[in-house]
């Protein structure tokens, strides 16, 4: 039980011990810390408890190079159910909570959707009580910060621990030794507790950090040779000095295959640790052990549980294989070609021999297996892990475990028939699908109090939190106008607030009353930014031509973070930018519509946004989002989607209706179609659609200056003239343009009607239930993992 005296009291006393200091004297971060600890300690108990549990029987572990954390103390407070006690508490010290809430760093361990499916993951099986486990790295920067110079984009390093991090616990006894062919470095485990919602298990999350085998070298030391004294110690703490800041495209990287290897060595090496207290046979590892590698980036696990069962505990080679295709089970989440990881013979076996030599051995017995199915010579060439110099992960994957899923129905239906569709017809039994979720806790009980509030009182309870399909119930008042009005009294709130919080943060007023149409997301170039930004300026210079015609007032929301080295994203960026500046100075129609490029893009800005939006921007070429899962936090937040078929867009319309939503653009069998007979024509569509070129041709006009960098220009090429490694306009914007400008029409004319628009939006949050990463994490638990609920 919470006891408001004892909390008051450990805050005290955590800042005596920790900074020498009263409350008086002590800093806001100072503050924060404290506070965070003494959550620290209420839930200690608890944590050491539900690790015992979790030894009895058989438990998963999520093996990922990203957790999307974002801030823990107002997540933690919610699914402890001691929000409101403690700001009760934090206002007897005159501690303002929203303060201290907002000096919290965003955990940043992530680039985009794989890394904060992640942390709604941990969320959700810690919410289920479920014995699940995260595994990764504790990246010393995260994903870099970004800011606006001139409209491009700048990165600056992300310091998150730099005032120290309360959220995690050194265990320095668990560290184990991992081995690079030029040296040995030390992985030291750091664990987060994962609290749940509605339960008192905590789960743990456990991120690796390299450090030196030797502090540093005495004799360089005393020989005066500083700088070489440290050197290994750097060469160590690199490995997880920094995250690699690409989302969806790989980077065949020395540094970055160590990452991977001391994730999936260190991981392992403490499974099998534990394991061998159990004294019973290794043929039993299975039993007790699921593990699910997010994507390919921990893929090298498989040879590396290869290796440690063969050469550390004796293994024979059929026995270890049998353990490792039983224990692994691998997620897709993307068909980018860019994205699928292929690491070079020759680099990769310079930094790990013996998991190459595994590796060939693997290959070999994979090719032995496709000859005996009677598989033609070209298909084992296409099909055989290493090729062409080339070690195929992915392939690797799906060889090495018991299931390969999509995120999303189509995205596995695509797999199937058509990119695994070799691997498939092999293994047909092993493809499954696991729609992606997100998280209710922090996408809508936290980001959103007010609607949670209005929520509850009409369900008259507070299980829909962990049961969203409750939502369904509301469906009822989707004519019920005082309900109606009360829930666009709430959103009208949020945009409020985000309206203040863009003020204060971007120097930017925005209009109340206009339409908040929000894109948030990566900055790439399947994902379309361009097409917004396409129809923004057309839309723009038609308000110029005619500044009488009927129009409901816009403001266009960008977020968005650009790999530093994609130049073609960083151009986008700078040319929306560009546009932001055109329309937002021109009184003549910035009264009309405005463009707002935020910087920083974040989790903790996210929460800001979903809330605030009218019109969720789901846009991609469709057959290229594996999933999206923006998408549904838009959702749960009552906003209807803009969107194309692709990815979770298609269900979200099957589950809340075609009418509820704005669905436009070819779709994956036309698009297959036009690549298929090589039939796309993008000039045909750039001459002939009204407006189109007019746009397109801002980008080397002279409309917009991109100071000598020839980014505009190098935009434009790729849309009329393409690039060696592709075919002009090769995410199909061209194609999609007047559909686009329609669709945006329709959602203007719904907006009219308030009561009209306020239904859509219900109607949208009442059948967000599915989108729940529960119900997601029911599924893995029941189909993938076989693991039971054990609450403490
Ligand atoms: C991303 C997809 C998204 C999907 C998330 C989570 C990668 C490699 N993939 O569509 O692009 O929602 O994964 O599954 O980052």
């Amino acid at each position: 039980m919470f006891n408001k005296v004892d909390f008051k009291e450990d805050i005290l006393k955590i800042l005596k011990i920790h900074f020498g200091k009263s409350l008086d004297n002590s800093l806001s971060n100072e503050k924060y810390y404290a506070v965070s600890k003494a959550i620290m300690n209420l839930i200690t108990d608890n944590w050491i408890k539900t690790d015992i549990k979790y030894k009895e029987g058989k438990e998963a572990y999520y093996f990922s190079a990203e957790y999307l954390m974002g801030r823990a103390l107002g997540n933690n407070l919610i699914n402890l159910g001691l929000y409101e006690d403690v700001k009760e508490v934090l206002n007897e010290l005159e501690i303002d909570i929203n303060n201290i809430e907002n000096l919290e760093e965003d955990a940043g361990l992530g680039n985009g959707g794989l890394g904060r499916l992640a942390a709604c993951f941990m969320d959700s099986s810690a919410t289920l009580s479920l014995p699940v486990t995260g595994y990764g790295l504790r990246y010393n920067y995260g994903i870099f910060k970004q800011e606006f110079k001139n409209g491009f984009q700048v990165e600056k390093a992300d310091n998150w621990l730099k005032h120290g991090d309360p959220w995690s616990v050194k265990r320095e006894e668990d560290t184990v030794i991992v081995d690079f062919s030029d040296s040995k470095v030390k992985a030291v485990p750091y664990d987060t507790p994962i609290i749940g919602y509605g339960t008192n298990n905590v789960n743990t999350l456990r991120l690796w950090q390299a450090e030196p085998i030797m502090e540093f070298d005495f004799t360089l030391f005393n020989e005066q040779e500083y700088d070489k004294s440290v050197k290994e110690k750097n060469r160590a703490e690199d490995i997880t000095r920094v995250l690699y800041p690409n989302d969806s495209k790989e980077e065949g990287k020395i540094l970055r295959l160590k990452q991977q290897y001391l994730l999936a060595s260190a991981s392992l090496q403490d499974l099998i640790r534990e394991f061998k207290l159990r004294n019973i046979d290794f043929s039993e590892f299975p039993k007790y052990h699921a593990i699910q590698l997010n994507d390919t980036h921990p893929v090298v696990a498989i040879p590396e549980l290869m290796r440690l069962l063969i050469d550390g505990e004796g293994l024979d080679w059929s026995k270890a294989w049998e353990i490792t295709q039983k224990t692994f089970a691998y997620t897709n989440h993307t068909i980018l070609s860019e994205a699928l990881e292929k690491w070079y013979v020759p680099l990769f076996k310079k930094v790990l021999p013996r998991i190459y030599e595994i590796i060939t051995l693997i290959d070999e017995r994979f090719v032995e297996e496709l000859k005996s199915k009677n598989i033609k010579e070209d298909k084992i060439e296409e099909m055989r892990i290493i090729s062409n110099e080339l070690i195929h992960m992915a392939w690797l994957a799906i060889h090495g475990t018991y299931t390969t899923n999509g995120v999303a129905q189509l995205h596995t239906d695509i797999l199937k028939n058509q990119e695994l569709n070799d691997w498939y017809k092999l293994y047909p039994n092993r493809f499954q699908n696991k729609t992606n979720g997100i998280t209710p806790r922090r996408w809508i009980a936290l980001a959103n109090k007010e609607l949670t509030d209005f929520i509850a009182e009409l369900l008259g309870q507070e299980d829909w939190l962990t049961d969203l399909s409750m939502l369904k119930e509301l469906e009822k008042y989707s004519d019920d106008e005082e309900i109606l009005n009360k829930f666009l009294g709430i959103k009208r709130e949020k945009k409020e607030q985000l309206a203040r919080y863009i003020k204060e943060e971007e120097g930017i007023d925005i209009n109340i009353d206009s339409i908040f149409d929000i894109q948030i997301k990566r900055l790439h170039e399947y994902k379309r930014q361009l097409l917004n930004a396409f129809h923004i300026l057309d839309l723009y210079y038609r308000i110029k031509e005619n500044p009488n015609m009927d129009f409901v007032p816009k403001t266009f929301i960008f977020g968005a973070k650009a790999a530093p080295g994609y130049f073609r994203a960083k151009g986008i960026i700078k040319y929306i930018n560009e546009i932001a500046k055109l329309i937002n100075n021109d009184p003549k129609v910035n009264e009309k519509i405005k463009v707002v490029f935020v910087h920083n893009y974040r989790v903790s800005y996210a929460e800001k946004l979903f809330p605030a939006a009218d019109v969720s921007e789901q846009i991609s070429t469709a057959g290229k989002e594996a999933s999206g899962t923006g998408n549904m936090k838009f959702m749960l937040n009552g906003t209807p989607t803009l969107g194309t078929y692709d990815g979770a867009n298609v269900e979200i319309v099957e589950e809340a209706g075609e009418d509820n939503n704005f669905i436009f653009g070819a779709r994956v069998e036309e698009i297959e179609e036009m690549k298929k007979n090589n039939s796309y024509d993008p000039e045909k569509y750039y001459e002939n659609i009204k407006g189109l070129k007019r746009v397109v041709d801002t980008l080397i006009d002279g409309t917009f200056d991109d100071e000598g960098t020839g980014m505009f220009e190098e935009l434009y090429d790729a849309l009329l003239k393409g690039a060696s490694w592709h075919e002009p306009d090769h995410y199909f914007i061209f194609r999609d343009f007047d559909d686009y400008r329609k669709s945006h029409e329709e959602v203007s004319n719904a907006y009219k009607d308030k009561l009209v628009w306020a239904k859509k939006c219900w109607i949208n949050m009442a059948n967000a239930g599915k989108f729940n990463s529960d119900r997601t994490i029911r599924q893995y638990a029941e189909e993938i993992w076989s693991i039971n609920s054990k609450r403490i």
